[in-house]
């Protein structure tokens, strides 16, 4: 991995409908993000916070598609400075805000990749579209969103399109679908652990079978949803759903990523504070940050 770490913020909540996931970098800088990678060797830049604007949009809001014209302008911000760190030599790792933010750092990371892969850790599939979103949060289309399925302000953000190719994609985790995801999974060939083939194989086995199968990728983004956890080990997230990933589960996966080196780029999203017990949530979120990095218990 790369030896130069930078540190990029996203106070975003506009993405859903609960407040508070806009102090989730707060909360994970708070968990002593920055010294715990100091430690591991690596060299740490926080470029601070992507500005989200508070302003009420004049215009009727898009009941499908909230907060548009907002979560659009935080991506696009987004995008360029990621791509300015990838630029820079350095590895991007994003802290949010709610998984609307994926947008703008994959906009900025597959710029660099022909082949970009994206191991997709979450409860949820983020597969929806405007057609067939439940709820009208973009966090829950995010996915859908960078294979080039949306709103066309968000899928041409920072001049690729589409992101990514739906075989380069693995889902990990998946406990709540949408009707419209399971038909998005089907129609475009999704590669899905849900946590039925989790239990069934094994999380080792499934992060082999992962590597094996984006092998042919150029580079790799993981972006973990930390409600992907079982909301015992990780209460504070705003979806929480039962029977998730375990805390050990979680950190061998992030082991295992860290001895492939496949791992290109990051971010660590859906830290909600105010839900949260005593900042548990991201203390945990920086335990895996750290195991991602490379740190072993022995
Ligand atoms: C639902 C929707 C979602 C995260 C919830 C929920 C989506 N499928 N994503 N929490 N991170 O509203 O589209
Ligand atoms: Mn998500
Ligand atoms: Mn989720
Ligand atoms: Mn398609």
């Amino acid at each position: 991995m790369k030896k130069n770490i930078s540190l990029i913020g996203v106070p975003m909540d506009l993405g859903q409908t609960r407040r508070g996931v806009d102090m989730g970098p707060s909360a994970i800088r708070y968990a002593d993000v920055t010294k715990e990678l100091m430690q591991l060797g690596y060299t740490v830049e926080d470029l601070g916070d992507i500005e989200i604007s508070r302003f009420e949009p004049s215009l009727e809001q898009e009941e499908n598609l909230k907060n548009l014209v907002q979560v659009t302008d935080a991506c696009s911000l987004l995008a360029t400075k990621v791509d300015a760190a990838i630029q820079d030599n350095s590895f991007p790792l994003v802290l949010g805000g709610d998984h609307s933010i994926a947008i703008g750092t994959i906009a900025g990371v597959a710029k660099h990749y022909e082949n970009l892969g994206v191991i997709w850790f979450d409860a949820h599939g983020d597969l929806n579209t405007p057609e067939t979103t439940p709820s009208g949060n973009i966090h829950g289309m995010s996915l859908a969103i960078n294979l080039g399925h949306g709103h066309p302000l968000l899928t041409k953000i920072h001049h690729k399109y589409p992101k990514i190719k739906p075989e380069h994609v693995v889902i990990i985790g998946a406990r709540s679908l949408d009707e419209g995801e399971r038909v998005f999974i089907k129609e475009h060939g999704i590669k899905v652990y849900t946590m039925h083939e989790i239990d069934r194989l094994g999380m080792s086995r499934v992060i082999d079978e992962t590597m094996a199968y984006l092998k042919h990728t150029d580079g790799v983004h993981l972006s973990l949803d930390l409600d992907g956890l079982e909301p015992h080990d990780a209460p504070g997230v705003g979806t929480p759903v039962p029977g998730g990933i375990t805390y050990r589960e979680g950190h061998l996966a992030m082991e295992m990523l860290a001895a492939s080196r496949m791992v290109t780029s990051a971010e660590f999203v859906e830290v909600n504070p105010i839900l949260d017990e005593r900042n548990r949530t991201a203390v945990v979120a920086v335990g895996l940050i750290a195991s991602l990095f490379g740190q072993k218990i022995l």
